[in-house]
């Protein structure tokens, strides 16, 4: 226990109708939806970045949450007080996964041999911790993008002795996970894009991607990593354009470097926002791409453009990107990992336990609002029946191959075919919907 926050016990499921601002209202993990408990269903992660490594900065002012380990002093201390706060954070909300960056654990020090030692010291602390209170690693992932040595890329950089840095970096990143247990490995672009084409060579820049990412799938193998190494598209920010910038943009790399096998998605909703996509297309599309992995839960700012990452508090969003969930067979390896900050006004170490209970309920409450849309099965059956015509043996040889462009317009023209329109109606369904809130 530590005494960063007000409350000493953890918090409990005390239904709608408590008044408690510390309670779950809605998120009750041992409830049973569609057969599996909340808890299961849902595999809730909090991040160690926004939760204890932003200080609140913003790109005018400096930090505002002054918390202890961001004072002058012994860097490693700060380390383990930290591995100490978000073990607290995660006793007191009752969440079994956690996701970090290697530098978020552990201080940088002069070389990378000594962040290597910095984060496998760390990594001890955390095992032991993890062992003692059956939490789970959901993913780590490694910090190519906030050293200066990072400024023009990664694996993408003009200078190939960052590319093997880089290399060096994951492999201790990808032991440490191993070690750890970690569910998934993740890749997030980070500054894998360009600030201009005028001193940039895409199509360089787009090979060393593909061989960094299947340098990283061959070492998963050799060392029996289990889960997938999933990519988090992002359209842009920090860099002007990335090169991972959607769910589709991922699926074109991943065929064409042969990895759609190995490597799948974490899926941020602030990220298809500013893609120009919503939540739950992101999703979809994933799923029926057979590379949907896990979710990043937040929420962007509709008019800002920014990567603000605010808590998902969006019941009818989390609906629908749940139901999409649901409709993929729910999460394997993948989980809601909180990839959320609190605003930088939100000053108190309980603001942080507010922002992850009241997401944690409009996750829990999305979810009972999804499975009723599965276990109702109007939308579904309306689906079924829009694309019941291409169950018939002769439009079904068409999609087979067993028909040619000039075999079917003879047999168009022989029947002298007519398509007639029908209703799609949308807002039926979107009243269907309504009711299910
Ligand atoms: C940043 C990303 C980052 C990843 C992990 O925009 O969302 O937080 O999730 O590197
Ligand atoms: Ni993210
Ligand atoms: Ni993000």
């Amino acid at each position: 226990m530590t005494s960063f926050y007000s409350l000493q016990n953890p918090i409990k499921y005390e239904g709608p109708e408590s008044r408690n601002p510390l309670a779950f209202r809605w998120y009750d993990p041992k409830r049973k939806v569609l057969g599996k408990t909340m808890e299961e269903q849902l595999r809730f992660a909090v991040c160690y970045w926004h939760t204890l490594c932003w200080p609140g900065l913003d790109p005018f002012g400096g930090e505002t949450f002054l918390r202890p380990w961001h004072q002058p002093g012994d860097e490693m201390a700060h380390a383990r007080m930290k591995a100490d706060v978000m073990f607290e954070t995660l006793r007191l909300l009752g969440v079994k996964f956690f996701t970090f960056h290697d530098l978020d654990i552990a201080p940088e020090g002069r070389s990378l041999a000594e962040f290597n030692r910095n984060v496998s010291t760390i990594a001890d602390i955390l095992e032991k911790k993890m062992q003692e209170t059956g939490v789970k690693l959901l993913w780590g992932t490694a910090n190519m993008f906030s050293n200066r040595r990072f400024m023009a890329g990664a694996a993408t950089n003009p200078d190939p002795d960052v590319f093997a840095y880089c290399a060096a970096q994951v492999k201790h990143c990808l032991d440490v996970t191993k070690r750890l247990g970690g569910e998934n490995y993740v890749m997030w672009g980070g500054r894998e894009g360009y600030e201009t084409l005028l001193n940039t060579d895409i199509g360089r820049e787009l090979k060393q991607a593909g061989r960094f990412l299947a340098m990283v799938v061959d070492y998963k193998h050799k060392i029996g990593f289990e889960g997938p190494i999933l990519i988090e598209p992002k359209p842009q920010e920090p860099t002007k354009h990335q090169y991972d910038y959607d769910v589709a943009t991922i699926y074109g790399l991943l065929k064409s470097y042969g990895l759609e096998n190995d490597v799948k998605l974490n899926i941020e909703q602030n990220h298809a926002i500013l893609a120009g996509h919503t939540f739950e297309h992101e999703i979809a599309l994933a799923a029926a791409l057979g590379i949907f992995g896990s979710l990043d839960i937040n929420r962007g700012d509709y008019q800002s453009g920014w990567d603000t990452d605010q808590f998902a508090m969006n019941v009818p969003e989390m609906a629908l990107a749940l139901y999409e969930v649901l409709k993929a067979g729910g999460f394997t390896t993948g989980g809601l990992n909180f990839d959320a900050k609190i605003r930088r006004q939100s000053l108190d170490p309980d603001d942080l336990l507010h922002a992850h209970v009241g997401s944690m309920d409009a996750c829990a409450r999305g979810l009972l609002i999804a499975a009723k849309m599965i276990e109702d099965g109007t939308l579904a059956s309306h689906v079924k029946s829009r694309y019941a015509k291409w169950d018939e043996p002769k439009n079904r040889a068409m999609l087979e191959g067993k028909e040619t462009l000039d075999s079917i317009a003879a047999r168009v023209l022989k029947e002298g075919l007519d398509p007639k329109p029908k209703s799609g109606k949308q807002e039926y369904l979107e009243n269907l919907l309504n009711s299910y809130m």
